[in-house]
């Protein structure tokens, strides 16, 4: 019996604060504009993938999500295998007595310890965990920022997956993609106190998928052109400032008008895309006023293409913007306040 590689890693979900919308090259996964994002912790909400090879598996290489076999023929999968099988057959190359794993067929099993049913997005965690996954089996010298162009053509989102903290994902000029990939605007213990609650208003999943949305926007929205030229280039500086000054009103404002942005061009687009509903404006109105209570910005609302909301809010403010939440939505279950936690207010779409 041949032996069998393995190696296994982690990758945290990221919410977006600069939201990616729009690709100017589909098959790269290449973005029309940049996008910042804040990673939730790892406790609350990740991926955790094993990678293994041995000439002894089955000819083709496969994938296990939550216990299902999934397809691994489409090209966003075969871009990340085939970018990481190079890599690995380059050191093969050069040290002829490694093991040639590059030439076995992979087996990876992923578990995301979140129900898949919160309607996250999953993909990004799952990605950038497959990438790392199979770059430790492969001992690949690649540092996060190499593994997260790689991890982009799996799911754009992904390649923000593969920090912790405060995240930047640079929108790049180069047509190959070499310059589109993420960065570090700040660890995660630059700002500890930063709290997300996610407000699962349906579980249901989404009418309209992101790539096919997105491309609808960029092809018919207006309003589109200029949040990629001008609003979003110009947030991105603001929001970098913020983080690294840790201001959370700025923080908080340019978080709510970003998304607020990026679900206006979503009905701008035609036919128009809805991804917020009654439960997630009521949401919107529930942090509205616990900032008018509190006399200052204090809680942050964002929206991705679903309409769950994620609630960003200072430790320190737990107590008012949790309690604001209790009362007007009900629903304790689950509740504590932490990065990440989700609770329910409503399961309908
Ligand atoms: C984001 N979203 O920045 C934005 C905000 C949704 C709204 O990234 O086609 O799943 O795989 O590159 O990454 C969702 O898009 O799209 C997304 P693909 P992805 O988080």
């Amino acid at each position: 019996m041949s032996e069998i590689h393995r190696a296994s890693t982690t990758a945290p979900v990221n919410i977006a604060v600069i939201k990616y919308w729009g690709k100017r090259d589909p098959k790269l996964n290449l973005p029309t504009n940049s996008s910042l994002s804040v990673t939730l912790s790892q406790a609350d909400l990740r991926t955790h993938t094993t990678a293994s090879c041995s000439s002894s598996y089955p000819s083709s290489d496969s994938l296990l999500l939550n216990g299902s076999p999934q397809d691994v023929s489409g090209a966003r999968t075969q871009a990340c295998f085939r970018e990481l099988r190079a890599l690995r057959k380059k050191i093969e190359e050069q040290d002829g007595s490694l093991p040639r794993l590059s030439e076995m067929p992979l087996k990876i099993v992923s578990e995301n310890n979140f129900p898949t049913a919160a309607g996250l997005a999953s993909s990004a965690a799952g990605f950038a965990a497959l990438v790392r996954a199979i770059a430790n089996l492969y001992e690949l010298p690649a540092s996060p920022t190499e593994l997260s162009r790689i991890a982009r053509q799996g799911s754009g989102s992904a390649c923000r997956s593969l920090f912790g903290g405060y995240v930047g994902w640079d929108q790049g000029s180069a047509a190959d993609g070499s310059d589109s990939m993420a960065f570090e605007v700040a660890p995660a213990e630059h700002w500890p106190n930063m709290r997300a609650v996610i407000l699962v208003v349906s579980a249901a999943k989404k009418g309209v998928s992101s790539t096919a949305g997105m491309q609808t926007t960029v092809a018919t929205s207006s309003l589109f052109a200029a949040r990629a030229s001008e609003t979003v280039p110009k947030r991105m500086q603001e929001m970098q400032k913020a983080i690294k000054e840790k201001d959370f009103e700025t923080f908080a404002k340019v978080t709510m008008m970003d998304s607020n942005s990026f679900h206006a061009t979503c009905l701008d687009t035609y036919p128009p895309i809805f991804y917020l509903n009654d439960v997630s404006r009521a949401a919107i109105k529930v942090v509205e006023s616990i900032n008018v209570a509190a006399g200052k910005i204090i809680a942050a609302y964002t929206f991705d293409a679903g309409p769950n909301a994620v609630v960003y809010y200072l430790e320190e403010k737990e107590k008012e913007v949790a309690g604001l939440f209790k009362a007007a939505l009900g629903d304790k279950e689950g509740w504590s306040g932490k990065r990440g936690d989700a609770i329910q207010a409503n399961s309908e779409g």
